[in-house]
């Protein structure tokens, strides 16, 4: 048969295909999915396991009016093949080229840019509640808008539990307005799904047809003369075996979502049939529709874990895996996964906490070697930080491992459950600064500025390897909560004599009269390399090391400013808020403090904040957006010509 993908301009193209061609196009998708994958690290399983589910969904709806939301985002790959994006498909992840999640900016067929799990339930709700009000209002003589729109929402069992969906589905039950939220249940998270939930729908999967069959309980009593004890008898029969053998989607029922399922989700006359079905249904509907993450590719099939986002790969014809191009670098991940593993050794108070990134925290052993220590909580970050603050009230040492970016959605569980009782609660924030091709969902470009303004809570940045396991030893004594953020990136280590770790400290790393280079986290690794450089056209600056972000050094630090030319201080955070804003801080308030005391100000040198700037920052890969920003060392150095007035000589 001749290719179908290249010729599908709009989801509009699938109208005209039959069904038989319509599967073809999915096993065209498959190779573009494999193909991409096969070349650079992106999301993988996830989106084989959808490609029927997408074709089906843009087959019986029009989203050039209707409303499509796919939770997360990270299995929009299909999606972004059949509305147009199939000719730049080659670029996704990388700079400048598509992004490996929805995009407004790439076409109107993605309605929000998304990257964190669980809202999808509750902004297709919105849409639909949105777009009745407008609908409304626009309504009188307008024949463009011949249909009120639909909403879906697709949302898979791993994001299921997160407590967002509960909230929408709360809300979903009660307005009532048409929403179909299809659950895409293929058993597994990133890691196999875990938790009460992932139970239940294992004994829904295995109770098929609950419409049909509660239709039928329905039409039974219907034919039973409506007196008597027989009748009562009957009802509590009905009901108990209802609950025994019918119970699936009892749960989405109960809050007023109908349930339907549940359906296979790789065959594509039944979910076009099933789409068809609920479609015109009034009230809020969930679709329970089952698939396999890793369809279609045997490799992904198997170890669906590991596909999820596969380093890049090779296959023979067969679809056999002939070598992975696995980076055998240490990365802050592996450090800080052995410091974990370290500490729950030495001390069985210490726990451990992810919220379903097992994973990508490079936990899986710890996961083995200490299961009673070792908590995955699924995708519920702010549940992971309450519960944490419940165990140290215990007496337990809790260490909460999560992502930088998806600590955000717990805010207020570190301001009320563990800085304000000042739990001994610790952070281990990964992937904090700039994450590469995920993009701005992904980057973690604000926890510097959302963490430094709690009481109670030191927040410290590695400067290498080395910081990164002492301060979690030095954490783990202290009597309050401690974050520690560090990047996703391999590990250097600095040479030379260091300075033991001791609280509030910064370390000296490098000597010179003509500058002073502050620098915060990893960043201090290209800071040294800038001094290197600078060194030997003649300038000779000093590096910091500055550890804590709070509390600051601020005696150091004031001394040394005090005594340089000019200062840069560097972070991989958002400048607002940030560490550089820490420095200028102190530095404003310890000349206040001197005017008061003495009367007098001295002249202080001016200090050029380096760091993210106040604009979400594009995906590629780290080292491209960090030159990009001058937050290279190419990038310092030149930052320091220019303050020490030396540019013309080293352009
Ligand atoms: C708030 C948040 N926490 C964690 C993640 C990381 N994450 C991305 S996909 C994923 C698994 C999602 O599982 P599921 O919803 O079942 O989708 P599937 O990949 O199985 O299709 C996780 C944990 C995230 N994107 N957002």
């Amino acid at each position: 048969m001749k290719p179908i993908l290249p010729s599908i301009q709009s989801p509009h193209d699938l109208r005209g295909l039959t069904l038989e061609e319509l599967e073809h196009l999915a096993t065209e998708m498959r190779r573009a999915l494999c193909e991409v994958a096969g070349t650079r690290t992106a999301h993988f399983a996830s989106n084989l396991g959808v490609v029927e589910l997408c074709i089906a969904l843009h087959r019986v709806f029009d989203f050039s009016r209707d409303r499509l939301i796919w939770d997360t985002g990270h299995q929009i790959y299909p999606h972004k093949l059949v509305t147009g994006r199939f000719g730049q498909f080659g670029t996704i992840r990388t700079k400048g080229g598509l992004m490996g999640y929805p995009n407004p900016a790439e076409s109107d067929y993605d309605l929000f840019m998304t990257g964190h799990a669980g809202c999808s339930v509750s902004t297709a709700l919105g849409l639909a509640s949105g777009d009745g009000i407008v609908e409304a209002l626009t309504k009188a003589g307008d024949d463009r808008h011949d249909h009120h729109r639909h909403s879906v929402a697709v949302i898979g069992d791993g994001a299921l539990p997160s407590g967002i969906v509960f909230e929408a589905l709360n809300n979903a039950g009660f307005l009532k307005k048409r929403l179909l939220v299809i659950l895409n249940d293929n058993r597994m998270s990133i890691c196999p799904r875990v938790g009460a939930l992932a139970e239940y729908l294992d004994t829904v999967r295995t109770n098929p047809w609950y419409r049909g069959l509660k239709h039928q309980a329905g039409e039974i009593i219907k034919g039973v003369p409506m007196v008597g004890e027989s009748m009562e008898r009957m009802l509590s029969g009905v009901k108990d075996s209802l609950k025994a053998t019918l119970h699936g989607g009892m749960l989405f029922e109960a809050l007023g979502v109908r349930y339907f399922g549940p359906v296979e989700g790789h065959s594509l006359p039944t979910l076009i049939r099933y789409l068809e079905l609920v479609k015109d249904e009034e009230g809020p509907i969930l679709l329970h529709v089952l698939t396999e993450k890793g369809h279609g590719f045997k490799p992904a099939e198997a170890d669906p874990v590991f596909f999820h986002t596969p380093a890049p790969f090779e296959c023979d014809d067969d679809d056999c895996i002939v070598s992975i191009k696995k980076s055998s670098a240490r990365a802050y991940t592996d450090v800080a996964s052995t410091a974990i593993a370290t500490a729950l050794r030495r001390d069985p108070r210490v726990t451990v906490l992810t919220a379903a990134m097992c994973q990508g925290n490079k936990l899986e052993k710890v996961r083995e070697e200490f299961p009673e220590q070792f908590f995955d909580v699924g995708i519920c970050e702010s549940h992971a930080v309450a519960f944490a603050a419940g165990q140290a009230k215990a007496g337990c040492r809790p260490i909460v491992d999560i992502y930088s970016t998806f600590l955000q959605r717990s805010y207020d569980q570190i301001f009320q459950e563990v800085c304000l009782q000042n739990l001994p609660v610790v952070f281990m924030l990964d992937r904090a600064g700039l994450t590469g091709p995920d993009g701005p969902t992904h980057h973690g470009s604000y926890d510097l500025g959302y963490l430094r303004l709690f009481p109670n809570l030191a927040v410290l940045a590695p400067g290498d390897e080395h910081d990164l396991s002492a301060m979690l030893d030095w954490a783990l004594e202290q009597p309050g909560p401690v974050a520690i953020r560090y990047p996703k990136t391999v590990v250097e280590r600095h040479d030379g004599p260091r300075a033991p770790l001791e609280a509030g400290r910064a370390e000296v790393l490098a000597e010179g009269g003509d500058g002073l280079v502050i620098a915060c986290g990893t960043l201090v690794g290209e800071a040294l390399q800038a001094a290197a450089t600078l060194r030997q056209e003649g300038l000779d600056v000093t590096v910091i090391n500055a550890r804590f972000v709070k509390p600051l050094d601020t005696r150091l630090l004031l001394e040394r400013i005090e005594a340089a030319p000019w200062v840069v201080t560097v972070e991989e955070n958002a400048l607002m808020t940030g560490f550089g804003s820490a420095v200028v801080e102190a530095v404003s308030d310890a000349q206040a403090a001197a005017v008061m005391a003495h009367g007098e100000s001295r002249p202080l040198p001016p200090i050029l904040r380096l760091g993210l700037p106040d604009r979400f920052v594009e995906h590629g890969e780290r080292g491209e957006l960090l030159a990009d920003l001058g937050l290279d060392a190419a990038g310092i150095a030149t930052t320091c010509r220019r303050l020490a007035g030396r540019l013309s000589a080293f352009p």
